[in-house]
């Protein structure tokens, strides 16, 4: 696999991690650097990163959305460690990365608009946008347990995708996660693996 990112990309880390855990080796691209985005946009007219490339037997597919990735790397090579949910706990586990993917998408627009220099003041819309990065980690805290969205311990796609985003939180300092003592103990938890502990995003 062919993997075009960056290093401090908190969906490229998903895919990172579940690659790590299924043994599956990668050739990395950066798009910080230009030659890297220029060849992303010859694959994906969305330009956005994770952006996966498999060639195999000489057919092969472009794909792009973190999940969509992980999903073909579970077809390919079983789940690992990972659990998929059982059909009673799959609309509950949608809704959470649902939820979370909205916050992290909402607080990565704003990272990137601030860094241009306009501030979250600017116009109800990016307040708004804000207001519901807190909503949702307020609404994540309520619903874990541990390490997991449900009763029992289990590592699955909605941990995954709050792990990584309360990394992306932190590291771009974007949202105050140590006011929230569960979310911190999730983080704890998961930070015994080695996939979580080798993929820390790095400036
Ligand atoms: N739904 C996508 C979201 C991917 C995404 O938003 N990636 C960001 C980086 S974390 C990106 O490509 N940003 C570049 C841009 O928006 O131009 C996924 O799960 O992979």
């Amino acid at each position: 696999m062919k993997l075009y990112g960056t290093l401090t990309s908190p969906f490229v880390r998903r895919v990172r991690i579940v690659a790590l855990e299924l043994g599956q080796s990668f050739e990395f691209i950066t798009t910080a650097a230009p030659e890297g985005d220029a060849e992303l946009r010859q694959h994906t007219p969305l330009w956005k990163w994770p952006t996966a490339v498999f060639t195999e037997n000489g057919t092969k597919r472009v794909l792009w959305d973190s999940r969509n990735i992980i999903d073909d790397l579970f077809s390919q090579h079983g789940t690992g460690p990972f659990q998929l949910p059982t059909p009673e706990e799959a609309w509950k586990e949608r809704n959470a990365i649902e939820a979370i993917d909205g916050a992290l998408e909402a607080s990565i627009h704003l990272f990137y608009l601030e860094k241009e220099g306009l501030s979250i003041q600017a116009a109800p819309y990016l307040t708004k946008q804000s207001q519901r990065v807190a909503s949702v980690m307020t609404w994540a805290e309520s619903q874990l347990h541990g390490a997991s969205f449900f009763e029992k311990p289990r590592l699955g796609m909605a941990e995954l995708a709050l792990l990584t985003t309360l990394d992306f939180m932190v590291f771009r300092n974007r949202y105050p996660v140590a006011q929230h003592p569960k979310l911190v103990e999730f983080q704890r938890i998961l930070s015994e693996r080695p996939s979580i502990r080798q993929t820390y995003p790095t400036a």
